[in-house]
């Protein structure tokens, strides 16, 4: 199975990435993860992500935050898809972040998900390997399916109350 690279612009992005990492594991599909900045850390990013393809990885996901340039610079790099998760800010509350990642020029296109999307990041990405992956398309459709099953309990529970 092709991995998934999970890139983050800076530590401090990590309590939400987890939670991509953690869906992306209990899918059972591989990634790594790594700190690597479009600002300060530009040459590792190039580097990283110009040899992704060849290096095994099928999607890349690119999270950051304020001026965040990572996804569109990944994308520039590379044909694999992209998928960009803007990171809330204290100041602008990830606004910021979400125009600079989504709004790419045509031909460069980078998949955004909501501020702090990590959780769709990962399923956007298991979603595109499961294109070509049949196992895998029958684990989204058992999540699909427990996903709407926990709602109907919470909808019984809420009837069951306050109907009369
Ligand atoms: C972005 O700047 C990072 O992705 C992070 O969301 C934000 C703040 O980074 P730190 O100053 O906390 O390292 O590049």
């Amino acid at each position: 199975m092709k991995k998934v690279a999970i890139l983050m612009g800076s530590d401090s992005d990590l309590p939400i990435v987890s939670k991509a990492m953690d869906t992306l594991a209990s899918f059972g599909v591989p990634y790594e993860a790594h700190v690597y900045s479009a600002h300060r850390t530009p040459a590792q990013a190039q580097s990283f992500t110009a040899s992704a393809r060849d290096c095994g990885f099928g999607v890349i996901i690119c999270a950051a935050g304020m001026a965040a340039h990572l996804a569109g610079a990944a994308a520039a790099n590379t044909t694999l898809p992209v998928i960009g998760i803007p990171m809330k800010s204290s100041n602008l509350g990830g606004m910021e972040a979400l125009l600079s990642t989504v709004q790419m020029p045509s031909g460069i296109p980078v998949a955004t998900v909501a501020i702090d999307g990590a959780v769709n990041a990962a399923l956007l990405a298991v979603e595109m390997l499961a294109i070509s992956d049949d196992l895998l398309a029958e684990k989204l459709a058992a999540y699909r399916a427990e996903a709407t099953r926990k709602v109907l309990d919470k909808n019984a529970a809420v009837e069951a109350k306050y109907n009369i």
